[in-house]
C-alpha cells in the first residue's frame, strides 16, 4: 500500500520540528571563545607530523647557509630518486614534505624565469630537470602533501637590500611560479632567518601583505609558517627553537603583530586575537643539510619519540628534517632512525582502551536525563572515535571531571586528549587520576590541551580513569579521552 504524502509536507515538517523542540530541546552549542582556527588551519593541526627536507647547493657545498656566489655546476645529485624519500615517509606514517626549493643562497631546484641561479643552470639531467617537480609528483603518487619553503633572504640576488620594490617583485614572481605551477601546495614555509639583518646595506623591507596574497589567490586551501610580524591570518608559527621542542603549556593563539619574542613563540599567548599554533621543527641529524661527517650524528630512537612526545603530544605539529644527500636520496640512517621511531608510535597508538570502557561525567551541558542532550554533549562523546563529537557542560561551569571505567585491571601508560578547538582553546588545568584498588590516584597533571595533547607517565594497572578539568576560560569541550599502553620500556 502506498503512503499517502500530508498535503504540506514543508508546513508539516516545520510543526514537527517545532513540537521536538519543544519537548526534546536541546541547549545551543556553547559560544566560541576567542580567537578561532580556519579551515586552512583545521586541515593542518590534522597533518601532526611531517617531513622537512632540506636539500639544495649547500648538500654539495657543504655548508649550512650558502654565500649565493656559488656555481650552479656544483648541484649534482648522481641517484636523485624523490620516490625513495616519499615510499618511506608514507610508509611511516609522515602525512607529507616540505622542500627547501630555495635557501638562503638564492639557488632555485626549479628552472625559475626570474634567475640562472637554478637547477637549468647545472648539469643534473642535462639543465633539464626539476626538482620541485619531480617532489611534488613523488608526493602525489604516495599520497602525502606537499609544501614548500621559500627563503625570503636571498644571498644570490643583487636588488636585495638595494631596491625593496624591485626585490619584491622578483621573490612574489618566484613565489607565483612555485605556487601556481607543481599542483596543490599545503604549506608555505617563508623562514625569517637573515644572517645580514644588522648590514644597513643589506636591509630589505619584505612586502608580507603581497607574499600573503599571491598564496591566498594561488593556493587558498594552504597554510604559511612565517614570523608573526608577518601577520598572515593563515598562519602558524614557529616553535622558537630548533630542537623541535614545544612548552607543555601551549596556546594556539599568539597577537597579531608583534616581534618575534622566542619564549612566547614556545607557549603561545591564552587569549591573543588570532590562531597561531605552532610547528615545531628539527633535524634528524645534527645540521639540516647534509655533510659528509654527520651520517653517525643521526638522534636515537629516544631523542625522537622524546621530541614526538614534546611536539605532538604538546598540542604542535611536528616538521622533522631529513638532509638529503648527494646522491639525492635520504640516507640508510636517517631512514632506519624514522622506521625504529615510528614503529614505536605505531604500537603504542595501535589500540585506544578507552573504546570498551563505559563513560560518565560529573556535569553534562544542558539536562542529563534528556536523550538528546545527553547524545549531543554527553561524555559518550569523549570515546566515540569521533573528533567531530564532544562533552561539554554549562556555560557557567569551568570545572567539571569525566571519567572512564575498565572491564577488569588494565595496564596503560598514555593519554591522549583533545579540546574541539572549532570552538576555542579553553582548558588551563586538569589532572588525570587512576582507580588503583578502590582509591583515586592522580597520575599526571597538565595545563592545556588544544588539539592534541598527549600526556606519558609510569605504566599503571588501574580500573578506572578519571579526567578532572580543574579550571577553564569557558566551559570545556572535550572531544577525545584514549588511553594507550606503550611497548614495554620505551618513554
Ligand atoms: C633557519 C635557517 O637559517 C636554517 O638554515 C634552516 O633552513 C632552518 C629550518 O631555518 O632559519
Amino acid at each position: 500500500m502506498r503512503h499517502r504524502r500530508p498535503p504540506f509536507p514543508l508546513l508539516a515538517a516545520l510543526l514537527l520540528l517545532g513540537a521536538s523542540a519543544c519537548v526534546h530541546g536541546t541547549l545551543p552549542p556553547p559560544a566560541p571563545h576567542g580567537a578561532l582556527p580556519t579551515e586552512q588551519h583545521l586541515r593542518w593541526h590534522a597533518r601532526e607530523f611531517y617531513a622537512f627536507v632540506h636539500f639544495n647547493m649547500n648538500t654539495f657545498t657543504g655548508v649550512e647557509w650558502g654565500h649565493g656566489t656559488e656555481d650552479p655546476k656544483r648541484f649534482h645529485p648522481t641517484a636523485f630518486d624523490a620516490d625513495q624519500w616519499c615510499e618511506l615517509f608514507a610508509e611511516c606514517g609522515l602525512t607529507g614534505v616540505i622542500l627547501t626549493a630555495k635557501h638562503h643562497d638564492g639557488f632555485c631546484l626549479w628552472p625559475s624565469a626570474f634567475t640562472e641561479h637554478d637547477v637549468q643552470s647545472s648539469d643534473w639531467r642535462g639543465g633539464e630537470g626539476d626538482v620541485v617537480r619531480e617532489v611534488a609528483d613523488a608526493c602525489a603518487r604516495h599520497g602525502l602533501f606537499f609544501g614548500v619553503y621559500i627563503s625570503p633572504w636571498d644571498r644570490n640576488n643583487p636588488l636585495y637590500g638595494k631596491d625593496d620594490d624591485a626585490y619584491n617583485d622578483y621573490f612574489a614572481g618566484q613565489l607565483e611560479e612555485l605556487l601556481g605551477g607543481y599542483g596543490e601546495i599545503a604549506e608555505v614555509w617563508f623562514d625569517g632567518a637573515n644572517g645580514d639583518r644588522d648590514d644597513p646595506a643589506k636591509h630589505q623591507e619584505y612586502d608580507w601583505q603581497r607574499f600573503h596574497d599571491v598564496v591566498t589567490r594561488l593556493q587558498p586551501d594552504a597554510v604559511t609558517c612565517g614570523p608573526p610580524y608577518a601577520n598572515m591570518p593563515i598562519g602558524v608559527r614557529w616553535v622558537g627553537n630548533e630542537q623541535g621542542f614545544a612548552d607543555a603549556t601551549q596556546w594556539s593563539t599568539y597577537p597579531m603583530g608583534v616581534p618575534e619574542r622566542p619564549a612566547e613563540l614556545n607557549t603561545g599567548v591564552e587569549g591573543a586575537d588570532r590562531w597561531f599554533p605552532a610547528e615545531s621543527d628539527v633535524s634528524i641529524r645534527s645540521g639540516w643539510y647534509w655533510h659528509p661527517d654527520s651520517d653517525d650524528d643521526v638522534k636515537s630512537v629516544e631523542q625522537l619519540l622524546d621530541i614526538w612526545y614534546r611536539s605532538v603530544g604538546h598540542n604542535t605539529n611536528l616538521l622533522l628534517n631529513f638532509a638529503v644527500d648527494r646522491r639525492g636520496l635520504v640516507h640508510e640512517n636517517e631512514a632506519a632512525a624514522l622506521r625504529a621511531m615510528t614503529d614505536v608510535l605505531k604500537a603504542t597508538f595501535a589500540h585506544d582502551l578507552a573504546q570498551e570502557c563505559t563513560v560518565d561525567a560529573s556535569h553534562v551541558r544542558g539536562d542529563p536525563s534528556n536523550d538528546a542532550d545527553r547524545r549531543r554533549y554527553g561524555p559518550g562523546n569523549v570515546n566515540d572515535g569521533d573528533d567531530g563529537t564532544y562533552w561539554s557542560v554549562d556555560d557557567e561551569q569551568r570545572a567539571a571531571a569525566v571519567s572512564l571505567g575498565f572491564d577488569g585491571p588494565t595496564t596503560f601508560d598514555r593519554v591522549v586528549l583533545r579540546e574541539h578547538v572549532p570552538l576555542g582553546q579553553r582548558v588551563r588545568a586538569w589532572n588525570l587520576e587512576a582507580l588503583v584498588d578502590g582509591e583515586w590516584r592522580t597520575v599526571f597533571e597538565g595545563t592545556t590541551i588544544g588539539y592534541r595533547r598527549v600526556a606519558r607517565f609510569d605504566a599503571v594497572t588501574a580500573d578506572g580513569l578519571r579526567l578532572n578539568i580543574t579550571d577553564s576560560a569557558a566551559c570545556p569541550t572535550i572531544s577525545t579521552l584514549g588511553v594507550f599502553r606503550s611497548p614495554s620500556g620505551s618513554r
